[in-house]
């Protein structure tokens, strides 16, 4: 058999299929009239709204405890918190104090003194474990405990000028009351 001939055939047998699944929608439309379809699909429609929404609720209702906004940490974490000020500058960070204990939430007030700047603390595995905005004229709270004992740094995330990429500072967590390792005796 020649190819040409094989072509043909194999067109009249999908165009043959194609035509089959037509007339077999149109018979199955005769069967059924539009107004039980709509039935259905309103049906489905409405418990696939129903099933959305809740998700949506309660995948919204579960995320609002993650929120880093005071209101939500201070809920969740005890005792009183350290308070640390932080003051941003092109291009660098002032801490006062820079060595904090590891047992108490960490309440940082960060403002600026020049531009706006993004002040992001980043672990010793160089994970952000926070972040808030420094900005002039106003002070940011960051509530957040950092219960690893370790030296983390502050990165500015904000572009802000030409030493922006050298804006970085060191801070000390625990270790408080000993001196080898730690704050020692200038633990918050
Ligand atoms: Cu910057």
């Amino acid at each position: 058999m020649s190819a040409q001939w094989m072509v043909g055939i194999a067109f009249v047998v999908l165009a043959g299929c194609l035509a089959a699944t037509f007339l077999s929608i149109a018979l199955d439309a005769r069967v059924e009239s539009w107004d039980g379809i709509y039935k259905r699909a309103g049906l489905i429609r409405r418990w696939w709204f129903r099933g959305l929404l809740t998700i949506g609720v309660v995948t919204f209702a579960i995320s609002m405890t993650w929120l880093p906004y005071q209101f939500a940490r201070s809920a969740q974490l005890t005792g009183t918190p350290v308070a640390v000020n932080v003051k941003a500058q092109q291009f660098g960070w002032t801490l006062d104090p820079n060595c904090l204990p590891s047992d108490k939430p960490i309440q940082f007030n960060v403002t600026s003194i020049d531009v706006n700047h993004g002040f992001a603390i980043y672990d010793e595995a160089g994970n952000i474990v926070g972040q808030t905005q420094a900005m002039p004229q106003f002070t940011n709270v960051l509530l957040i405990a950092l219960s690893k004992p370790g030296t983390y740094t502050i990165h500015c995330t904000e572009l802000c000028g030409v030493g922006h990429s050298f804006m970085k500072q060191t801070f000390t967590v625990g270790g408080c009351g000993s001196s080898a390792g730690g704050c020692g005796s200038s633990c918050a």
